[in-house]
Protein backbone atom coordinates (compact mmCIF):
# COMPACT_ATOMS: atom_id res chain seq x y z
CA UNK A 1 0.00 0.00 0.00
CA UNK A 2 1.34 3.29 -1.18
CA UNK A 3 0.11 6.71 -0.44
CA UNK A 4 0.25 8.65 -3.37
CA UNK A 5 -2.74 11.75 -3.54
CA UNK A 6 -5.22 9.20 -2.04
CA UNK A 7 -7.86 10.33 0.39
CA UNK A 8 -8.39 9.05 3.30
CA UNK A 9 -9.62 4.90 3.43
CA UNK A 10 -11.30 2.09 5.21
CA UNK A 11 -9.94 -1.08 4.52
CA UNK A 12 -12.09 -4.09 5.69
CA UNK A 13 -9.79 -7.24 5.79
CA UNK A 14 -10.88 -11.08 5.73
CA UNK A 15 -7.52 -12.13 7.28
CA UNK A 16 -3.97 -11.83 5.94
CA UNK A 17 -1.37 -9.12 6.66
CA UNK A 18 -1.99 -5.53 6.06
CA UNK A 19 1.59 -3.65 5.34
CA UNK A 20 1.18 0.26 5.49
CA UNK A 21 4.16 2.05 4.69
CA UNK A 22 5.28 5.26 4.29
CA UNK A 23 7.91 4.92 2.49
CA UNK A 24 6.28 6.66 -0.58
CA UNK A 25 5.49 10.09 1.48
CA UNK A 26 9.10 10.94 2.79
CA UNK A 27 7.93 14.01 4.54
CA UNK A 28 6.25 11.16 7.00
CA UNK A 29 8.57 11.27 10.21
CA UNK A 30 5.20 10.44 12.66
CA UNK A 31 2.58 7.68 12.70
CA UNK A 32 0.35 7.01 15.30
CA UNK A 33 -1.96 4.16 15.77
CA UNK A 34 -4.64 3.85 17.99
CA UNK A 35 -8.49 3.32 17.85
CA UNK A 36 -10.43 5.06 15.59
CA UNK A 37 -12.80 6.54 18.22
CA UNK A 38 -15.80 4.35 18.34
CA UNK A 39 -14.14 1.66 21.02
CA UNK A 40 -15.08 -2.28 20.38
CA UNK A 41 -15.93 -2.07 17.04
CA UNK A 42 -12.73 -3.64 15.18
CA UNK A 43 -12.15 -0.62 13.04
CA UNK A 44 -8.36 0.94 14.47
CA UNK A 45 -6.59 3.49 12.81
CA UNK A 46 -3.48 4.75 11.49
CA UNK A 47 -2.49 8.48 10.89
CA UNK A 48 0.49 10.31 9.80
CA UNK A 49 1.92 13.68 8.93
CA UNK A 50 3.38 14.87 5.73
CA UNK A 51 0.98 13.46 3.23
CA UNK A 52 0.24 10.16 4.77
CA UNK A 53 -4.22 9.81 4.58
CA UNK A 54 -5.44 8.23 7.76
CA UNK A 55 -6.40 4.79 7.28
CA UNK A 56 -8.96 2.93 9.01
CA UNK A 57 -8.61 -1.18 9.12
CA UNK A 58 -10.36 -4.32 10.31
CA UNK A 59 -10.31 -7.47 9.77
CA UNK A 60 -6.65 -8.35 9.70
CA UNK A 61 -4.48 -10.54 11.50
CA UNK A 62 -1.22 -8.98 11.08
CA UNK A 63 -0.18 -5.60 10.61
CA UNK A 64 3.30 -4.43 9.19
CA UNK A 65 3.75 -0.57 10.09
CA UNK A 66 6.90 0.72 8.11
CA UNK A 67 7.82 4.19 8.67
CA UNK A 68 9.93 4.56 5.85
CA UNK A 69 13.42 7.14 4.99
CA UNK A 70 15.16 9.19 7.96
CA UNK A 71 13.99 9.60 11.50
CA UNK A 72 10.93 8.63 12.44
CA UNK A 73 8.35 8.63 15.27
CA UNK A 74 6.06 5.42 15.58
CA UNK A 75 3.57 6.10 18.55
CA UNK A 76 1.29 2.32 19.35
CA UNK A 77 -1.36 4.49 21.76
CA UNK A 78 -3.48 1.44 21.14
CA UNK A 79 -5.77 -0.69 19.26
CA UNK A 80 -9.86 -1.67 18.80
CA UNK A 81 -10.51 -3.36 22.16
CA UNK A 82 -12.22 -5.79 19.48
CA UNK A 83 -9.04 -5.73 16.88
CA UNK A 84 -9.04 -9.04 14.67
CA UNK A 85 -5.18 -8.50 14.70
CA UNK A 86 -2.57 -11.09 16.33
CA UNK A 87 1.08 -9.35 15.53
CA UNK A 88 1.67 -6.08 15.12
CA UNK A 89 5.26 -4.84 12.98
CA UNK A 90 6.53 -1.67 14.27
CA UNK A 91 9.12 -1.06 11.36
CA UNK A 92 11.12 2.41 11.09
CA UNK A 93 13.02 1.88 7.93
CA UNK A 94 12.05 1.34 4.38
CA UNK A 95 10.97 -1.94 3.49
CA UNK A 96 14.69 -2.22 1.64
CA UNK A 97 16.39 -1.17 4.38
CA UNK A 98 15.01 -3.07 6.87
CA UNK A 99 16.08 -6.62 4.58
CA UNK A 100 19.68 -4.51 4.50
CA UNK A 101 22.60 -5.32 6.30
CA UNK A 102 23.59 -2.38 8.98
CA UNK A 103 20.00 -0.56 6.94
CA UNK A 104 18.87 2.74 7.76
CA UNK A 105 21.45 4.69 10.55
CA UNK A 106 18.39 7.23 11.51
CA UNK A 107 17.69 7.55 14.85
CA UNK A 108 13.77 6.46 16.10
CA UNK A 109 11.61 6.58 18.48
CA UNK A 110 8.77 3.81 18.92
CA UNK A 111 6.24 3.84 21.71
CA UNK A 112 4.06 1.14 23.00
CA UNK A 113 1.57 2.50 25.23
CA UNK A 114 -1.46 -0.40 24.91
CA UNK A 115 -2.10 -3.31 23.15
CA UNK A 116 -4.80 -5.68 23.73
CA UNK A 117 -4.01 -9.24 24.84
CA UNK A 118 -4.64 -10.83 21.63
CA UNK A 119 -2.32 -8.58 19.74
CA UNK A 120 1.78 -8.91 20.17
CA UNK A 121 3.93 -6.19 19.20
CA UNK A 122 7.16 -6.48 17.36
CA UNK A 123 9.35 -3.43 17.17
CA UNK A 124 13.05 -2.89 14.96
CA UNK A 125 14.26 0.51 14.94
CA UNK A 126 17.25 -0.75 12.92
CA UNK A 127 20.29 1.51 12.79
CA UNK A 128 21.12 4.33 14.42
CA UNK A 129 20.77 5.47 18.05
CA UNK A 130 17.42 4.87 18.86
CA UNK A 131 14.70 5.15 21.61
CA UNK A 132 11.95 2.41 22.53
CA UNK A 133 9.37 3.12 25.13
CA UNK A 134 6.75 0.91 26.99
CA UNK A 135 4.39 3.02 28.96
CA UNK A 136 1.07 4.43 28.93
CA UNK A 137 0.28 8.11 29.54
CA UNK A 138 -0.39 6.99 33.51
CA UNK A 139 3.48 5.86 33.32
CA UNK A 140 1.98 2.26 33.63
CA UNK A 141 2.74 -1.37 31.88
CA UNK A 142 -0.70 -2.08 32.91
CA UNK A 143 -2.51 -1.66 29.06
CA UNK A 144 0.01 -3.90 27.31
CA UNK A 145 -1.28 -7.06 27.56
CA UNK A 146 0.28 -9.48 25.08
CA UNK A 147 4.07 -9.81 24.19
CA UNK A 148 6.07 -7.40 23.59
CA UNK A 149 9.54 -7.81 21.42
CA UNK A 150 11.50 -5.18 21.24
CA UNK A 151 15.00 -5.11 18.90
CA UNK A 152 17.40 -2.08 18.56
CA UNK A 153 19.92 -3.00 15.89
CA UNK A 154 23.18 -1.79 15.83
CA UNK A 155 24.05 1.65 17.60
CA UNK A 156 23.37 3.16 20.93
CA UNK A 157 19.95 2.04 22.00
CA UNK A 158 17.63 3.09 24.79
CA UNK A 159 14.80 0.94 25.87
CA UNK A 160 12.87 2.65 28.66
CA UNK A 161 9.92 0.77 30.84
CA UNK A 162 8.28 2.68 33.13
CA UNK A 163 5.92 1.70 35.91
CA UNK A 164 6.28 4.08 38.23
CA UNK A 165 2.69 5.24 38.08
CA UNK A 166 0.91 1.90 39.12
CA UNK A 167 0.41 1.21 42.60
CA UNK A 168 -0.23 -2.38 43.12
CA UNK A 169 2.24 -4.84 41.55
CA UNK A 170 2.74 -5.92 38.32
CA UNK A 171 4.07 -8.46 37.12
CA UNK A 172 6.18 -8.34 34.12
CA UNK A 173 8.59 -10.50 32.39
CA UNK A 174 11.29 -10.11 30.37
CA UNK A 175 14.24 -12.05 29.23
CA UNK A 176 16.05 -12.93 25.63
CA UNK A 177 13.34 -13.96 22.86
CA UNK A 178 16.16 -16.41 21.29
CA1 LIG B 1 -12.80 1.30 16.88
CA1 LIG C 1 16.92 3.44 13.44
CA1 LIG D 1 19.53 1.05 16.55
Amino acid sequence: MSFANVSPMNLNGAGGQLLLDATSTPATSSLTLGDDGLAADGWSQVAGDGGFETTRFRGFSQLLLVGGDGSETIDQIGLDSATSLTNVFLLVETRMTFWAAGGDLSSDTIRVRSTPAGAAVSINTHGGDDLIQLFDAANTIDNLLAPVVATGGTGNDTLIVTDLGDVTATTCTHGDDD
